[in-house]
This record gives C-alpha cells, structure tokens and sequence, in this order.
C-alpha cells in the first residue's frame, strides 16, 4: 500500500478507534472525555503523541475485563500470559479480533515463504498463550497444513518431523535448539521464531543446526499475540510491521502500539516495555519496521551503574559456549553481581570473563558447568534470567 494511502488508513481507524472507546463509559473512554475529545475527528495522526498512555498496571487495576469494550455476547475467546510475579493478563477477543489475527499471522507466514501447500510444524504452546492459537489461526486463512503439536514432549515432535516432512516450524528459538539437539537432517526449509528474546548469535547457531533460514516474529497478548511484526524472506534483519492493524511509536526507544481494528478490548497508545528502533520501509514493502528486540525495560540490569541487558551477555556466550546459559543477578549484598552460568566441555573461563568485560564494562562471574547442567526449556518461554535475593543460589555450582 502506498504510504500516503496507508496513513490515512489509519487516521481513519484512528478516528474509529476513538469513537469506540468514547461510546462506552469505561477508563479509556472516560480519559479521552476528561481531554475534551467528544468525537473521533477530534484526534489525528500527527498529534496522537499528546493522548495518554495505557500500561499493564492499568490491564491488573480492571483485572479481569474492565477495559472491555465489547459487550459479553461478543467476546469469543479469551487469551493471555501468566506475566511477571504470576499476576495474569486477560484478553477477550470478539470473532473481529480474531480475523484481525488470521490475517496478520498468515501475512507473517506467506512472507516467511509458507503457502497452501506448506505444512507447519507449530510447537508453540496451545492454550492460553498466544503462541500456539496464533499460527493456528494464521495457518488455516493460508489454507496450509497445520500439524497442531503445542510443546513438550520431544521425541514425539521429532518423530511427526520425520514422518510428515513439514517445511516450516514454529517455536520458541530455545526450543527450536532443543530439537536441533534431536533431529538429523530434515524438510524443514524456514522458522519462524520468537516469543523470547533471542540474538544474531542465536540465529546463526539455529540456521546453522537446522540448515533453515531462521526468521524472528514479535507480538504482545495485549495487542494481539503474534503476527505484529515479523521478519520476511526479503526483510533483512528488520520486523515487518503489521501497522495497518497496530500503530507503533517509540517513545525513549519503549515501543508503544495502538490496536487500530480491534473491537473487543482495544487499547490506545499501549506500552509494552520492549525496547526496539523504527524504520522506514524500503523496496517493495511498504510497511515501516522494527529492529530485533533489545530487550525489555524490566530485564535491564543495572550493576555498578552500568546497564546491560541479557541478550548482550548472550551474544558474548554464543561466540564461545554453548546456547545453553543462565545470567544470576545477585543482589545478596548491596554491590549487585552478575553470574554468568554456561556449558562447555573446555575451560573457557579466564576468556568468557574477558570478552565479556569487553563488551560490558563490568566483571561478570563467570561458571563453566558439564554439558546438561543447565535447565533446557521444553515448554513456555525459556528462563535466561534468575534473581538471587537471598539463601540459595537458584543453580548448584555457584558461590
Ligand atoms: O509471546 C506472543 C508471541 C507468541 C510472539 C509466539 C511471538 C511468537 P506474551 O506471552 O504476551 O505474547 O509475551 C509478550 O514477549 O512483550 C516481549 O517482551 C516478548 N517477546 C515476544 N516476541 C518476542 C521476540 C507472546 N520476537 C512479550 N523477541 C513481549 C523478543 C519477544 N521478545
């Protein structure tokens, strides 16, 4: 679509959007009533920056369906994430949202190079979790072949991959390592991989396991759940955004999305507390597009003054270790550390140390453990990061 086009697509929806919001007494309608917005044409695009933000405070404070907007006889579904501190967030999703969501998610998959005749391998988790319903649903509008497997249970996925031949998988990029430990060759041409943060590192040693290309998709539950970017075949490094249905801003590199079609509980300038840039389109696509995630703002560590996020510290261990790590944030004493637990059958410590220092800025404890020490994900997103309070230390071996 032609970008002049496509923005006043979405001052439209913009408009529409306010509109929905304003026809329901509930907070983001209210707010924007408290502004002095009476109608949608009170807003646009250029000044959609000056409109408050919505944050996942605000989703726990009406927990469970407060910002709802969708009376109860529409909403077909509910999704969402176990969150941080195990406080969930629930999404309802009238029949709208999710026709919305087949059509970003089967975008994300053509562009990834799946057609009718692929069939997908989708290990994301089935259930509440956006994951696996996600591609579900994106697979079916493509009229692709979806092999409905949910995680877990590995040798039973490795036996389907050997026996059906599909050519496209769909997982978590650590799981997607998982079953690189278990398969030999196979059909598979393409991943498409996300839900967790992972590096360029990752994805080398990924394409390079698999012989796949490898291909990052992003999406949050709260604006929809996968298919809000995606990398394609052609998109070099970049996330495709699907911003005719979700317009992204950045604001101090935060990523901020407002869900411009949905009905059931749409929300307004959301932030998501996941650090990436914007970029402009180039080539044939017309969408603008997103770097690979840097992080999230709450994953940030702050130690001796100096920030790092985890996904630096895995590029570092990827060049030497195995993808198998696990970063301990010790915070026992007031002078916080950082333990960086990886596997490798060679004494890779005094360098790990170095190139880490060199890349950081700090000294990290660094602890090489056997092969098979580390905890592997075969389920749910996997855990790179564990805070150390007090007692324990969350792995045997540390000190
Ligand atoms: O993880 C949706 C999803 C499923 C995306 C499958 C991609 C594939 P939630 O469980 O609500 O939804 O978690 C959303 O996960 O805010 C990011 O912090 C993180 N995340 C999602 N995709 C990526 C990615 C799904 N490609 C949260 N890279 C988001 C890094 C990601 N982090």
């Amino acid at each position: 679509m032609d970008p002049e086009a496509r923005r006043e697509l979405q001052e439209q929806r913009l408009r529409g959007l306010v509109d929905r919001l304003l026809s329901t007494d509930n907070f983001q309608g209210a707010r924007l009533r408290d502004l002095g917005v009476t109608r949608g044409t009170d807003v646009s695009l250029d000044e959609i920056h000056l409109l408050p933000t919505i944050t996942k405070q605000h989703l726990w404070d009406h927990y469970p369906f407060g910002l709802r907007i969708a009376p109860p006889e529409d909403v077909v579904c509910v999704h969402g994430s176990s969150g941080t501190g195990g406080r969930p967030t629930l999404i309802p999703y009238t029949a709208n949202d999710i026709e919305v969501w087949a059509e970003v998610m089967a975008r994300a998959l053509k562009g990834a190079g799946a057609t009718q005749r692929s069939t997908i391998h989708n290990a994301y988790g089935y259930g509440l979790f956006t994951g696996g319903l996600g591609v579900h649903h994106g697979a079916l509008k493509l009229k692709a072949t979806v092999v409905p497997m949910s995680g877990g249970m590995t040798e039973r996925q490795v036996r389907l991959i050997e026996d059906l031949k599909p050519d496209v998988l769909c997982c978590t990029p650590s799981y997607a390592l998982r079953l690189a430990d278990d398969l030999k060759e196979t059909s598979l041409r393409v991943g498409v991989f996300g839900a967790e943060p992972w590096t360029e590192e990752m994805r080398q040693e990924i394409e390079r396991r698999l012989n796949i290309k490898a291909l990052d998709i992003y999406g949050l539950s709260e604006v929809i759940g996968p298919g809000v970017a995606c990398e394609s075949l052609d998109s070099e490094g970049l996330l495709n955004i699907a911003e005719d249905h979700f317009y992204p801003e950045t604001e101090d590199g935060e990523l901020i999305f407002t869900t411009l079609t949905k009905t059931g509980m749409p929300l307004l300038r959301y932030r998501t507390g996941d650090i990436a840039s914007l970029h402009e389109p180039t080539g044939l696509r017309t969408f603008r597009r997103m770097s690979k995630l840097k992080g999230r703002k709450d994953d940030m560590l702050v130690v001796r003054g100096v920030n790092v996020f985890p996904t630096e510290i895995e590029a570092v261990v990827l060049e030497l270790a195995s993808p198998h790590y696990l970063i301990v944030e010790d915070r026992r004493t007031t002078t916080a550390q950082l333990h960086v637990a990886v596997e490798s059958t060679q004494d890779i410590r005094q360098e790990l140390t170095g190139k880490l220092k060199e890349r950081l800025g700090i000294t990290c404890q660094v602890h090489v453990l056997e092969t098979g020490k580390l905890p592997r994900t075969e389920q749910g997103k996997a855990q790179r990061l564990a805070r150390w309070t007090q007692g324990q230390a969350p792995i045997d071996g540390l000190t």
